[in-house]
């Protein structure tokens, strides 16, 4: 073989290896399909927003986000299937937190009732090493952690009036599908009745569910007020929201381009924070002066049998989790 050949077939051989070691080729520019199942105008919805501008400004426009929002690309547990998958369909989305953690359990730990003394304290949860163990949870599932975002704390509200534990024995309550989240209602007596987030307010309206649970904001905007008019602030659990990107997608990505979208992100979160407590306020008193809504401000007492009803869900973690739990709550 002649020397200038064997050159030229050593060096097919080695670029070969290298593609077949790195995958698929590199993604220089790239537009991202984000999926948001909330409308336009939500706090989380204004969060991808920013983020996108973000991702723009600092890739100086190689890289884009198409913020796709009313869950155009799928309801949540969807929408994340696809980002798992890695096929382009869909390439980002922001979910709660319940239902990412069927794909990535090691998250369940940070969505147990009563968690959290406040939103301050998730949020020193969040950015200490195990937000960021969390992260590295989610790589092993093919997920890139970009930021964490606020939804504030969950409530039960109703068809009927509830305001005690004991009012919602054996009443139909949707919750999202999520199993952590069936298993905190089974806790307080109800039957948990797991529905797509866009189903809610048909099913609420028509009497599929005796009620639902979540944050003021979602209360508002998905007019479930219409349905269930008896709401009880009990807060039972503050769940945080996550932004992920498909880590086989964001593998492509030169270190740069990376760097560049993580900082996109993480800027992202101070705003979020702060439209999403604008929004929850002005939810809050919105709902207050709407006539025909009941909202029930539960008394210490009653507050405390919430939570007592919930123990149980502490006491069967495994120990790893136990570990956790008490790394959690030690943190100021
Ligand atoms: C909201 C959350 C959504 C979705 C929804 C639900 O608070 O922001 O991502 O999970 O709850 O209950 O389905």
């Amino acid at each position: 073989m002649k020397k200038g050949t064997f050159i030229v077939l050593t060096a097919l051989l080695v670029l070969s290896m290298v593609f077949m070691s790195c995958g698929e080729p590199p993604l220089t520019t790239y537009t991202f399909k984000l999926g948001e199942t909330h409308a336009d105008g939500y706090p989380t919805t204004m969060g991808d927003l920013r983020f996108a501008e973000l991702v723009e400004k600092y890739t100086e426009g190689r890289f884009k986000v198409v913020v796709e929002a009313n869950a155009k690309l799928g309801e949540e547990k969807v929408a994340i299937e696809q980002v798992q998958l890695g096929a382009g369909v869909v390439d980002m989305t922001r979910v709660s937190l319940s239902v990412f953690s069927s794909f990535v359990p090691e998250t369940d730990v940070l969505q147990l009732p009563y968690l959290y003394r406040g939103q301050d304290h998730m949020w020193n949860v969040l950015h200490s090493p195990i937000g960021a163990e969390m992260f590295e949870a989610a790589k092993k599932a093919n997920f890139v952690g970009l930021c964490w975002m606020e939804s504030g704390s969950r409530n039960f509200y109703t068809r009927t009036l509830v305001t005690k534990v004991a009012d919602l024995k054996g009443m139909k309550i949707r919750v999202q599908q999520a199993p952590v989240m069936v298993d905190l209602v089974t806790n307080v007596g109800a039957v948990a009745t797991p529905l797509p987030f866009g189903e809610v307010y048909q099913a609420l309206k028509t009497g599929v569910v005796d009620g639902a649970e979540n944050n003021w904001p979602s209360y508002l905007s998905q007019s479930h007020f219409e349905g269930a008019p008896f709401f009880i602030e009990d807060g039972h659990t503050r769940v945080p929201e996550i932004l992920v990107v498909s880590k086989r997608l964001f593998d492509r990505i030169p270190a740069n381009d990376q760097a560049a979208i993580l900082k996109a992100a993480k800027e992202t979160e101070a705003y979020q924070i702060d439209q999403w407590n604008q929004y929850e306020k002005k939810a809050k008193d919105e709902i207050m002066t709407k006539p025909g809504i009941t909202v029930t401000i539960p008394a210490p007492e009653v507050q405390a049998d919430f939570q007592k009803a919930m123990q149980p869900m502490y006491d069967k973690q495994s120990p790893a989790a136990q570990a956790m739990i008490k790394k959690i709550q030690e943190i100021k």
